[in-house]
């Protein structure tokens, strides 16, 4: 299968010659070119360092109305299903991290607006080197008061593409205390620590030194773009809980999911790059 192949492929130069390869099967598009809002995002950076930051991206106002939105939305711990679902403010006390359902939540046009904002788009295009395909959408609570971190909260790669990476945007102020994202600068290129597992901290900081670990601290609203293929993880929270929504874009769709487009309004969203989420 070709999911399970290309999470086999670990050494730097093959990785490139299958993302070339991928390349050439995706059809070139040009992307709308004024949707949504002006946004700056660094040219290549995303490359260099594994990450960049586009600042202030959302209002208060504009989170309110997004929160209103979901408020009866259910949620679920992908790590507990047993669990089944719960709204927001019934969380079972076991739960790290009460996600939304994608259905739900790629419903929202406000959401599919940051999802698909030219600005992004463009920037993700020039990073994948192709037509980018949203191939996740998601929205999560990270929860504080756990003894342990588990599973995302542990550092990892993601290897879910020959080559992706996912849009932050964080819905609730993100203190040092309330699990703020963690990366490790440079690890998207480096062919260090490449066999798929969790790493402990002290792991890492031998590998990569103390100075290449970067915590995301921003008000909620702030919004950064990240190639989780480096080391990443969400810090458990010890103090608030974290609100986050989450795109990923990527070569391929990701073959392990579920994918179930949604009947949605009529829209102006590329058709290509939404084809996993939006019916046609
Ligand atoms: O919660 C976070 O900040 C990181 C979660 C994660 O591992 C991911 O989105 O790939
Ligand atoms: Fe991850």
């Amino acid at each position: 299968m070709g999911f399970y192949f290309m999470r086999m492929i670990k050494a730097k130069y093959m990785r490139d010659f299958f993302v070339q390869k991928e390349i050439k099967k995706i059809p070139k598009i040009d992307l709308p070119k004024n949707n949504g809002k002006l946004v700056l995002i660094k040219n290549n950076e995303l490359n260099t360092k594994g990450y960049t930051e586009i600042g202030l991206f959302l209002s208060s106002e504009e989170i309110d109305n997004i929160l209103k939105k979901i408020t009866e939305f259910k949620c679920f711990d992908p790590f507990r299903k047993d669990l089944g679902e719960f709204k927001s403010n019934e969380i079972p006390a076991q739960v790290h991290v009460a996600n939304y359902r994608r259905k739900d939540i790629s419903g929202i046009k406000e959401l599919l607006d940051i999802a698909n904002n030219s600005d992004i788009l463009n920037a993700v295009k020039d990073f994948l080197g192709a037509t980018p395909t949203i191939s996740n959408i998601n929205m999560w609570w990270s929860i504080p008061g756990k003894e342990q971190a588990e599973q995302a909260q542990l550092f990892h790669r993601d290897v879910d593409d020959y080559k992706f990476c996912k849009l932050f945007v964080y819905l609730t102020d993100v203190e040092m205390e309330d699990g703020p994202h963690v990366y490790v600068e440079g690890s998207s290129s480096s062919p260090k620590l490449r066999k798929i597992k969790r790493y402990s901290d002290k792991e890492i900081i031998k590998v990569f030194g103390e100075k290449a670990i970067k915590h995301f601290i921003s008000p909620k609203g702030s919004a950064f773009l990240v190639d989780t293929y480096g080391f990443h993880k969400g810090l458990l929270p010890k103090q608030n809980k974290r609100l986050l929504f989450q795109v990923q874009y990527s070569l391929n769709p990701i073959g392990i999911e579920n994918y179930e487009p949604i009947a949605f309004e009529t829209h102006n969203y590329n058709k290509y790059v939404n084809r996993l989420i939006l019916k046609k």
